[in-house]
């Protein structure tokens, strides 16, 4: 089954509704791929799938075929037909895909009488690029002449009208790929888009009134943030994976519910699951100028087979703005005491990291992982890096302040979070990774709000604890 947020009433209670009550209308003008990537969508959403087609009279079929375009007239009766097919899958509860043209509203709007929950997906593609897709395609009974005619008829979905357009003019499988993420989303301001990003991996762009950035459904994963007039602020590694199920490089990595390695099961992923894991958006909204996004993950049959079995749910609102904000909230849905670690892994981009300094640690203790045995150290002054440097400083409510050396200064403020964790990998430990530019380090350093080790967080059935981090620029 595939589990799908379509109720965007705020946090605290999204309304889980299954890919079954889902009753969607693949729409478009001929030519606009609606039989195959209708199918791919039903294939994905695990529903059925319906081609109107087939429920055409012979007369229309006939009509069609010889180059006369239908009038409302002929239409009426078949657009009964898919009014009622799609009623039926509701009342069934089987859910249903089903492609036809739908091209005005009045058609959508009789579709919505019977079926008043169907969403609407249309496939939008220029004359030129529909023209060629009709050109390429034999063994239709729909001739490419009619294409303009039905270009003609053709009403764009309106605002408030239950759904979006998909832009054909990419990869089948990514329209496919969009259309399954927009249908799991809330309704979107306009500052607000999904759209299939790198790897085909499912993206969510912000261009608000304070601010851009780009959220990744893939563990909820900040790889972008801007404030208006201003530089990006955050790092990517040019060369990242962007594929499912592998951890992306740079941006903000959410770890959870373990830091680092699994001791207790080396074979576990690094930093815990959360990152490597599908993420719902279930809000988006505009507050003033800012621009929040709310995601949400909650145990599946692969977490729970892992090596934190435990039963939860992680909200994750994203604030993008003139600063950044960033708040996850877990909650223990389970019968017993949970514990778990978590950080906000932000790579910070910098101009040269020989120039930059970190200020708010003086002479705060910090664990130095690199040395073996682990030892304890403390700067007296702000920390700069001149070789790899993995610290993590314990029991801290310090907020941040990194220097760039060339102007900027971003301050990072926290909450709930009592652990503070720098991060350059250097020359060596950057060349190691397959993942990570050879030269790259000279460009970014990590800036973690977390809690980890001894600042672990047990929470009891029922509770729920909040770590958050406010990014300025
Ligand atoms: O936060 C620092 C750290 O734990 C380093 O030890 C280093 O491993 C880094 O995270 C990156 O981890 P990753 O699993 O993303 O390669």
């Amino acid at each position: 089954m595939q589990s799908l947020n379509l109720d965007p009433t705020g946090p605290t209670a999204p309304v889980q509704v299954s890919a079954e009550a889902l009753q969607v209308v693949v729409m478009g003008v001929s030519g606009s791929g609606k039989s195959t990537i209708g199918a791919l969508l039903a294939h994905s959403l695990e529903i059925p799938f319906l081609d109107a087609d087939g429920l055409h009279p012979q007369s229309n079929i006939v009509k069609m075929a010889g180059g006369v375009p239908l009038t409302d007239d002929d239409r009426w009766p078949w657009l009964a037909l898919v009014g009622e097919a799609l009623a039926d899958a509701g009342a069934a509860g089987t859910g249903l895909v089903i492609a036809c043209s739908a091209l005005k509203r009045v058609y959508r709007e009789a579709i919505l009488q019977a079926a008043p929950n169907v969403r609407f997906v249309h496939l939008a593609g220029s004359l030129e690029v529909l023209g060629n897709r009709l050109e390429g395609r034999s063994e239709h009974f729909m001739p490419p002449a009619l294409l303009r005619s039905q270009l003609a008829t053709l009403e764009e979905l309106q605002a408030d009208e239950p759904g979006f357009a998909v832009d054909i003019d990419q990869p089948v499988l990514d329209v496919v790929a969009e259309s399954v993420a927009r249908l799991a989303a809330p309704a979107l301001p306009a500052s607000v888009w999904i759209a299939v990003g790198r790897g085909g991996l499912p993206v969510v762009r912000v261009d608000g009134a304070a601010g851009a950035a780009e959220v990744y459904l893939q563990g909820a994963h900040v790889t972008s943030w801007t404030p208006s007039g201003g530089a990006p602020v955050l790092w990517m590694s040019a060369v990242s994976d962007f594929a499912p199920g592998r951890p992306l490089r740079g941006g903000v990595p959410l770890c959870f519910p373990w830091f680092g390695a699994l001791a207790a099961d080396p074979a576990a992923p690094g930093h815990g699951f959360a990152r490597l894991s599908s993420w719902h958006l279930v809000e988006a909204g505009e507050q003033g100028d800012d621009v929040v996004l709310v995601f949400r993950l909650t145990d599946s049959d692969e977490t729970r087979s892992s090596a934190w079995p435990h039963r939860f749910e992680a909200l994750y609102t994203v604030t993008v703005g003139a600063r950044l904000g960033l708040s996850l909230r877990v909650r223990n849905l389970d019968t017993t005491t949970v514990t778990f670690e978590e950080a906000l892994h932000t790579y910070l981009g910098v101009p040269d990291i020989h120039d930059v300094t970190v200020s708010g640690f003086e002479g705060l203790p910090y664990l130095d992982r690199l040395a073996v045995p682990q030892e304890q150290g403390s700067d007296d002054g702000p920390v700069s890096f001149s070789s790899e440097t993995d610290r993590i400083y314990l029991g801290t409510d310090a907020d941040a302040r990194v220097s760039d050396g060339a102007g900027r200064t971003v301050t990072i403020t926290a909450e709930g979070s009592a652990s503070r964790i720098l991060w350059n990998p250097w020359t060596a430990k950057a060349a190691a990774m397959a993942d990570f530019g050879d030269d790259e380090w000279q460009a970014m350093l990590c800036v973690e709000t977390a809690n980890v080790r001894d600042d672990a967080i047990t929470l009891a059935p029922g509770e729920s604890h909040t770590m958050s981090a406010v990014i300025t620029a």
